[in-house]
């Protein structure tokens, strides 16, 4: 073993995480109006500490080899905690399994660095064999909940390797440190993209389910449900009632399913989902905004057409390519709203906007047309405004518009 080359690939490894860890992130100029991206990701595997993926012991391991390499870093929950924002991160590593980690920014755009340990939460009973995509709920009644995808293996079908059956798995903290492990949510359908409503609705804990009749596909079940359960120690969905539907040709065709905890705006309660569609390259998720009324959460009032955000540029590659996937989204007291979201279910992307941009989209965008006739209908009647203002005078600038 030779000692200094040994110590100088352990300076430079060192070296260069710390870099990468402080970078300053800057939102890019060309933003929509809606919103606006990052020029550098949120939380990538480069993130993850050091000795979480080598040996760091040079009698065993002289080459200083990563040997439980980080495969990728997404799909995370968050929470703005003693003025900080706190992500849960999908952390999977080479073995395909994933487990979940706390990162923590003072900012929620840049210095994400991970907690010194990954969470350890209690497997239940039957240990599922994987974990993912926590949707963290700060609760009127002092939790703080996680709701995630418990995966196990469907035993009744011992021949197949690929049959697998989804829950949600239920933990809940004071702290964020210490994590009690509730029973799996009682559900007949398999459910995947299960989240917590953070106040009582009728005294009951109310969830958007996802509810499917297999695995892979929804099948007969329809789209994004909304239940109400007596209590999270003994979560039982007796009936849910689908709220938000898959619509043929469009963005949620095939799959959707919320996403975060929905956040209070003044004027309903503002959800990220992803919307999934199927094509000839695969399923393709993109993200979408819709908006449930304050007194009943479980009544949509605003469906904006269309997707939201959609992979773009380096989100485009990665394991799923072209896939975004959004279990996160925090507003913070002054209006700002942040929302986080992996990206080909490889790294954690940002985008900035605010609670009052993202309520008039949901208000002001038309809902999807549905036919093409429709569509074109809706872009006419979009131009026809535009024109009139044009000729008006009234914005002088337009005049460089024809
Ligand atoms: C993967 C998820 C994926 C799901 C359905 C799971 O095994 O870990 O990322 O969403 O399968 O395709
Ligand atoms: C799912 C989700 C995500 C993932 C997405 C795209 O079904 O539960 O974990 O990001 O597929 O692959």
């Amino acid at each position: 073993m030779d000692t200094s080359a040994w110590e100088t690939r352990l300076a430079k490894l060192i070296d260069r995480q710390e870099q990468w860890l402080a970078k300053p992130n800057a939102p890019l100029e060309d933003d929509n109006g809606l919103f606006a991206r990052y020029r550098n990701r949120a939380v990538t595997r480069d993130h993850v500490p050091l000795t979480w993926r080598y040996d760091l012991d040079p009698e065993t391991n002289p080459f200083l080899m990563e040997r439980m390499g980080i495969n990728s870093t997404f799909n995370p929950g968050a929470i703005v905690w003693e003025g900080k924002i706190l992500l849960v991160v999908r952390v999977e590593g080479y073995d395909r399994k994933s487990f979940f980690a706390i990162a923590e920014s003072p900012n929620g755009v840049d210095n994400f660095r991970f907690w010194p340990e990954p969470l350890t939460i209690p497997v239940s009973d039957d240990p599922e064999t994987n974990v993912y995509d926590m949707r963290l709920t700060k609760h009127e009644d002092g939790w703080v909940y996680g709701v995630f995808c418990a995966e196990r293996k469907d035993k009744t079908q011992p021949n197949d390797p690929s049959a697998a059956r989804a829950d949600a798995g239920i933990v809940r903290t004071r702290d964020l440190k210490t994590w009690e492990r509730l029973p799996d949510l009682k559900s007949v359908p398999q459910q995947r993209n299960v989240a917590l409503h953070p106040e009582f609705v009728n005294g009951k804990y109310a969830l958007y389910t996802r509810p499917a009749d297999s695995f892979i596909n929804t099948g007969s079940q329809c789209g994004i449900g909304f239940a109400l359960v007596d209590s999270m120690e003994r979560a039982e969905i007796k009936e849910e009632k689908i709220i938000d539907a898959r619509v043929y040709h469009t963005i949620k065709e095939v799959k959707n399913g919320d996403g975060p905890a929905p956040i209070r705006t003044p004027e309903g309660w503002l959800h990220v989902a992803h919307g999934v569609r199927m094509h000839a390259g695969g399923l393709r998720y993109v993200l979408y905004a819709f908006m449930t009324d304050l007194k009943d959460p479980s009544k949509v009032i605003y469906t904006p057409g269309g997707h939201l955000i959609s992979a773009l540029g380096h989100e485009r590659v990665g394991d799923t390519p072209g896939n975004v996937f959004c279990a996160a989204a925090v507003a913070r007291d002054n209006g700002e709203l942040f929302i986080y979201y992996g990206s080909s279910d490889t790294r954690v992307d940002v985008v900035k906007s605010s609670v009052e941009r993202m309520v008039d989209y949901c208000k002001n965008t038309p809902p999807d047309g549905l036919y093409s006739y429709q569509c074109v209908q809706q872009r006419m009647a979009l131009l026809e405004k535009n024109r009139k203002l044009i000729e008006s005078g009234r914005v002088p600038l337009l005049k460089k518009l024809r």
